[in-house]
């Protein structure tokens, strides 16, 4: 079972673990997440139609709970990764009525020989919400293109433009249908894990109520990297918040994927080049 997933995780590049939230704390980020999402400006949400608002989970200090959950450290475990490191995440909400999540990877360390490799440099913990299918915006992906080169790869533009946020052009490839696509439904407390480098994107949600997601980015087993990809890690962390209590901060800390030595990180690049380098 477990060795099944990672054999999908390496393959296509995602698994999915049900039910690993605890209800508790899934109606606790239910709330939570409700009250930020619906403090934000108006224009936040039209400003970024396509992939909904996006607030960072140092936002809030019951973030410091999902990103230790043991159940969630457990399913990487599992999954063969000795220990992963918290970087950065992000509440995410798709409005009611918002078009399409354009097409992308997470992955922006492109210029490191690893990229091309088996070996995992960044995960993606997905947590919904509430249950998601295709009228609501589930996700879709195309399995295996976090390895492998993909006739999609050389049509997308920057992710993450201010066009592309507010979908200003739906004709565009980044919000096309794609043949080897597969949609991913998920049930709230479910933890679908990603290779950061898999192309994703989500339906549009037409329905009348908000779908939120919480994305955390991992790194697992980062001492297998290279240095430079290792201090490349390091500059994506950022301090837990000053405010959070003293024993919320430390829990996160001990998360974090914090990098000490001196090598040159790799530089930002969030496009991989296609066809990837012959190694
Ligand atoms: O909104 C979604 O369903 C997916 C979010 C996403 O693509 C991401 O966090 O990278």
């Amino acid at each position: 079972m477990t060795s099944a997933k990672r054999d999908q995780l390496i393959q296509d590049g995602y698994c999915v673990f049900p039910g690993i939230l605890p209800p508790g704390l899934l109606s606790d980020l239910q709330r939570v997440t409700g009250e930020i999402l619906d403090g934000l400006p108006t224009e936040h949400e039209q400003d970024n139609r396509s992939t909904g608002s996006m607030v960072s989970v140092y936002e809030h200090p019951l973030f410091a709970d999902l990103i230790a959950l043991p159940e969630a450290q457990e399913a990487l475990r599992s999954l063969g990764f000795a220990k992963a490191g918290f970087s950065s995440g992000y509440i995410i909400s798709k409005p009611p009525k918002s078009p399409r999540l354009f097409w992308h990877y997470d992955w922006a360390g492109w210029d490191a020989p690893e990229s091309f490799t088996e070996q995992v440099p960044q995960i993606f913990f997905m947590y919904y919400l509430t249950d998601t299918r295709r009228e609501n915006g589930c996700l879709r992906v195309v399995p295996g293109s976090h390895t492998q080169d993909n006739d999609l790869i050389p049509l997308l533009d920057e992710a993450h433009t201010p066009e592309l946020l507010r979908a200003a052009d739906p004709s565009r490839p980044a919000f096309s249908d794609r043949p080897d696509e597969v949609d991913v439904p998920i049930t709230a407390g479910d933890l679908l894990i990603g290779d950061s480098r898999l192309l994703h994107a989500a339906h549009a949600n037409n329905s009348d109520a908000r779908r939120t997601v919480i994305t955390l980015w991992f790194h697992p087993d980062t001492h297998l990297l290279g240095e430079r990809l290792q201090a490349f890690i390091g500059d994506m962390v950022s301090d837990p918040p000053a405010e959070w209590p003293e024993a919320t901060r430390n829990k996160t800390e001990a998360m974090l994927a914090r990098y000490s030595g001196d090598a040159a990180a790799w530089p930002w690049n969030r496009h991989r080049p296609y066809p990837a380098p012959v190694s």
